[in-house]
């Protein structure tokens, strides 16, 4: 076999609770930033469709889990919904989620399938983002404590923890480039976010270590490779800029136990600095993770400004750089973005070299594509470019392994198309279709490819 994966390599696929759930008020739940955003600013959700009515994962827990083993995923992300559970973030315990939540567990293990399970995806209760969200220094302690109630109730079941997918987006998305609520545009105010975002991650995990759980602890990050345009002194600095503000802010802290000296001094200069307060850069200096998520969709095409940026709302790090997109590459039209497999073995060696051969994985890894029914043959959509795309992705990963990278396994997002945040149904991403009228799931033609990539554990 041409492309063959190690021994017990992890085959799987991600999802998140408010993405595939469903149910979005019922059974106890309290609101979160998105049943509260797609409400009451529904204009900004594609056809207006809310959180509510996702997959109905929380109805079809079982079917679905069956359909996981059908095609023979051996792992399975999602994350627990945080206003599930404690209701206004930081009280009473609701009981039906700690059944839910058992149940999903339990079913997946009783399958053979390993859970991953996420603590936060972008899913801020909004008892507590009205009190401020991430930006509250008190948020982070709820945060710990919703983590402790997580492990109390699950740990002895689940082996493989993630504090936060994409730590840097909530801060990003929601205080700087508003994208997610409260649709904020300021640095400072989306640093102080970041900081204790960083924050709640350290007491997360050192959480989890009080417990001496059996596992592994870890994050899922987001990471954009930068490429410069060109290797001018110019360009050269633009791409170190995008990739100091957007990969390095997070990864360093988390990774390296602390912020790059050159984003603070730049912070300083430009009065941008958040609170850090006595201790905090100790306990940042103090955590390690066991284990790495890598997102990766695409690549950041970078030069250097050619004009000043209008900064109306104050500064941005796109003063130092300008993405663009780069003539004649391969792009997803449907989201806009650069196709770049070879990204994936980049990627790799960041983490071999950089990050001290962490062990990682590819935590999420896909393509969304609209009006996939226009492929649909006989009931099944022929999504022969999810194929290609996996195909590519997977051979550097595999020669990013056979060069020494320590990755443990692969999961495709998503199981079944799911809801997104600003997108809603329109780019599908899964193995699955989901016929939003009847909920009726059919296997793609890249799932049943998949499933042969599983059973042999690699493919030609
Ligand atoms: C990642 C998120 C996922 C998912 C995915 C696809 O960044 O972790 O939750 O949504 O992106 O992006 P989108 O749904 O916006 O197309």
């Amino acid at each position: 076999m041409k492309y063959r994966f190690p021994e017990n390599f992890w085959w799987g696929t991600a999802t998140s609770a408010t993405q595939s759930e469903g149910h979005q008020a019922g059974d106890g739940k309290g609101e979160n930033i998105w049943d509260y955003a797609s409400h009451h600013f529904n204009e900004r959700f594609l056809g207006g469709v809310t959180a509510d009515d996702t997959s109905t994962f929380y109805q079809n827990y079982r079917e679905d889990i069956q359909r996981a083993k059908d095609i023979g995923l051996n792992s399975f992300r999602t994350s627990i919904s945080w206003s599930r559970l404690i209701p206004d973030g930081d009280g009473e315990i609701n009981p039906q989620a700690v059944d839910f939540y058992n149940a999903v567990i339990d079913e997946l293990n009783a399958q053979g399938i390993e859970p991953f399970i996420n603590l936060y995806h972008f899913d801020m209760p909004m008892a507590l983002q009205e009190k401020g969200g991430f930006e509250n220094r008190e948020v982070v302690d709820a945060f710990a404590r919703y983590a402790r109630i997580c492990y109390e109730h699950f740990g002895d079941r689940v082996r493989y923890w993630f504090t936060f997918n994409e730590p840097l987006i909530p801060a990003e998305a929601g205080y700087l480039h508003p994208r997610h609520y409260p649709y904020v545009t300021s640095f400072r105010r989306a640093a102080q976010v970041l900081h204790h975002i960083v924050l709640a991650h350290c007491k997360a995990v050192a959480a989890w270590r009080e417990l001496n759980i059996a596992g592994q602890i870890g994050i899922i990050m987001d990471v954009i490779p930068v490429y410069p345009r060109s290797d001018t002194p110019e360009d050269l600095h633009a791409a170190e800029m995008a990739d100091l503000f957007y990969t390095r802010s997070i990864n360093e802290p988390i990774l390296l136990g602390r912020y790059p000296d050159e984003l603070i001094a730049i912070l300083k200069e430009y009065d941008q600095l958040p609170v850090i307060q006595p201790g905090d850069c100790e306990l940042i200096a103090n955590t390690r993770i066991d284990l790495l998520g890598i997102n990766y969709y695409r690549p950041r095409r970078v030069k250097a400004r050619e004009t000043l940026l209008e900064e109306p709302h104050g500064f941005v790090p796109e003063r130092f750089f300008e993405e663009y997109i780069m003539p004649g590459r391969r792009m997803n039209t449907s989201r806009g973005i650069e196709i770049y497999p070879a990204a994936l073995y980049d990627i790799a060696m960041v983490v071999k070299d950089r990050y001290g051969n962490l062990p990682w994985f590819v935590s999420e890894n896909g393509i969304g594509i609209s009006d996939e029914e226009q492929f649909m043959v006989n009931g099944q959509v022929q999504d022969d470019y999810r194929i290609e795309f996996l195909q590519e992705h997977l051979s550097y990963l595999h020669q990013a392994i056979a060069d020494g990278s320590n990755c443990l396994g692969y999961h495709m997002w998503t199981f079944i198309d799911c809801w997104s945040w600003q997108n809603a149904y329109k780019n599908r991403y899964g193995f699955y279709r989901l016929d939003l009228e009847t909920q009726q799931r059919s296997l793609k033609k890249s799932g049943l490819w998949f499933k042969a990539v599983i059973e042999n554990n690699g493919f030609e």
